[in-house]
């Protein structure tokens, strides 16, 4: 039985990855900051999933996720899901604490991770599912920093390839666009309302969506990488340019 590890399993794309895994017949180890939802969801999915309370923003914790052992030793499947956005905001009105959160989870911890995990993942011929977003190759005003992590994730992926040449390990970068989760609450304060706002009339994209598409890369033969897939709800484009006039 193969072993994928997801990270942020507590709620959105995390969680329902988890779910379409384990229905696959995968056994799953899922990481999140609330413990009390990770217990949940193992009483849902039972002993395929094993439940680690981890923070993404200590590495100390990060590392050990690298170091289990016994029958969760091996590691097939590394599906960097956690991560966040700060509240949207020009940098200049940003709060540094809000930024640190961002960068300290969706940049520094994935590769801390992503490192820890490459001896098992080499040995396992396995693959990284990385999920990067939309924001990191379209520019959106108030998204500097999120959009800059997910630029990072996308590249850092792309490049992660050429240094696992040869291994057999397969690296994918997922960029979504508009999915209704908990991200968006989180991203406005908290605020539910202007979550359901935004997501109003547009059909957005389902964490089932995104756990199909993940689930469908890791399904795919051995020989087959998908370098990037990038995704959107068919009611979302792209907005223009943007001038400042005098
Ligand atoms: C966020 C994607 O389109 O909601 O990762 O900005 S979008």
């Amino acid at each position: 039985m193969k072993t994928c590890l997801i990270t942020g399993a507590t709620a959105g794309i995390g969680a329902a990855s988890a779910r379409a895994f384990v229905g696959a017949g995968w056994r799953v180890i899922g990481t999140g900051r609330r413990e009390e939802r990770l217990k949940a969801l193992q009483e849902e999915l039972g002993a395929a999933f094993l439940p680690l309370s981890i923070d993404m923003q200590h590495l100390d914790e990060v590392e050990t996720l690298a170091k289990l052992d016994g029958e969760w030793a091996g590691i097939d499947c590394l599906v960097n899901n956690a991560g966040l956005a700060p509240p949207m905001a020009d940098l200049q009105d940003s709060k540094w604490d809000d930024l640190k959160t961002v960068l300290d989870t969706n940049v520094t911890g994935l590769v801390a991770l992503t490192r820890a995990c490459l001896p098992k993942l080499i040995a396992a011929r396995g693959l990284v599912v990385n999920l990067s977003s939309v924001a990191g190759n379209y520019p959106y005003r108030g998204g500097a920093v999120y959009g800059g992590t997910k630029a990072f994730v996308r590249q850092f992926s792309l490049a992660l390839r050429n240094d696992l040449a040869g291994t057999g390990v397969r690296v994918t970068s997922i960029e979504p666009g508009m999915a209704e989760t908990e991200f968006t609450v989180v991203r406005n304060g908290g605020d539910q309302a202007a979550s359901d706002a935004l997501y109003a009339g547009v059909e957005p994209m389902t964490a089932e969506d995104l756990a199909g598409t993940i689930l469908w890369v890791a399904s795919q033969p051995p020989h087959l990488n998908f370098n990037s897939i990038e995704l959107m709800p068919t009611r979302q484009s792209w907005a223009g340019f943007a001038m400042t006039r005098q």
